[in-house]
């Protein structure tokens, strides 16, 4: 191997997965940042799209980690969930109330509903999302960015000590995570409502730190705000230890910020990201709404499943 390719070159955009999903070249599509992210321009997202293109999407998506589609201002809740449902079946939060009529879940700034710490979306079930698609509905004037970091990257980027580490060690996740640990603000009424909605049931899996990709085979790191501690370590050092990967999956040549347009569509795969809402627009209207698709259930590098500890039946939500 030559010195070059022993540095992991990050010459070819979002190489790791590439050789595994190739098809992406009937797409007008733009890289974003150099390890994750991409725009794709000239598709208008339904149900309908032909199988060539959808095809396209679903493996620039496994490449990219997140799209973003600029300008659908077509779609409806219904056409939304339409479409999401071309990946899965799309399921509804464990916890928070969808939308009337369908699935979504929305998240309104008005509502307390502000996603500023780093997460991948409900691990704290077993067969957590695998794709998430969030529509902007009401997009503040300035401000109310997501950022997005590539966990199969971040795990490739590893030092190897870390990575042979990782592959060992599995996490409790929780939806009653110490939220106040990362807000300030958390005792406001309106947040400590939506807290108490989205602890109503309490929902508990071990995950393996180190999940093998079902349809890249990449591995990528199992962690985010649902995480409450490694499994055989004190409180202490698995604070510490959770604080050493976390930092590795949120380093900024890891990640993607996207600024908001109404009408725009992000997508992303949910077993390979993680996700932070930047909450600098103050007491501006944001509202964004979230089609969910039904993920698997994480298999580790060692072959082992992820357990439930409590709240049952997630694999069927
Ligand atoms: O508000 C956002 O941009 C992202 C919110 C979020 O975490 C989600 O939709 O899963
Ligand atoms: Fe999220």
């Amino acid at each position: 191997m030559s010195d070059v390719q022993a540095t992991r070159s990050d010459a070819s955009p979002h190489a790791a997965a590439a050789h595994r999903t190739a098809g992406t070249d009937a797409l007008d599509l733009h890289p974003v940042a150099g390890r994750i992210g991409a725009r794709i321009d000239g598709v208008r997202l339904s149900a309908d799209l032909d199988a060539r293109t959808f095809d396209a999407i679903n493996a620039a998506l496994l490449r990219h980690k997140v799209l973003f589609f600029r300008g659908q201002h077509h779609l409806d809740d219904a056409a939304q969930e339409a479409f999401a449902r071309r990946f899965g079946d799309t399921v509804a939060h464990p916890t928070v109330p969808s939308v009337e009529g369908g699935s979504l879940l929305e998240l309104d700034s008005l509502h307390g509903a502000r996603a500023n710490s780093w997460h991948t979306d409900v691990t704290f079930v077993d067969a957590y999302p695998k794709v998430s698609i969030l529509r902007g509905v009401v997009i503040p004037p300035f401000g109310g960015d997501t950022v997005w970091a590539n966990t199969a990257a971040a795990y490739e980027h590893l030092p190897e000590p870390l990575r042979r580490l990782a592959d060992t060690l599995w996490a409790l996740h929780t939806n009653a995570y110490d939220y106040a640990s990362s807000h300030v603000e958390a005792d406001s009424a309106q947040l400590k409502r939506y807290r108490e909605v989205f602890t109503s049931t309490v929902y508990e899996t071990e995950h393996p730190v180190v999940r093998v990709h079902p349809e890249t085979g990449e591995r990528t790191l199992v962690l985010g705000h649902f995480v409450q501690r490694i499994k055989g370590l004190s409180q202490h050092d698995s604070a510490h230890l959770l604080q050493v990967f976390h930092e590795h999956v949120t380093r900024l040549e890891n990640t993607v910020r996207w600024s908001w347009q109404q009408g725009d569509v992000a997508i992303w795969d949910n077993r390979a990201t993680q996700h932070y809402a930047i909450n600098d627009y103050g007491d501006a209207r944001r509202v964004v709404r979230r089609a969910t698709v039904r993920g698997e259930v994480p298999v580790g590098v060692d072959g082992r499943s992820s357990v439930v500890l409590k709240g049952d039946g997630q694999t069927l939500q």
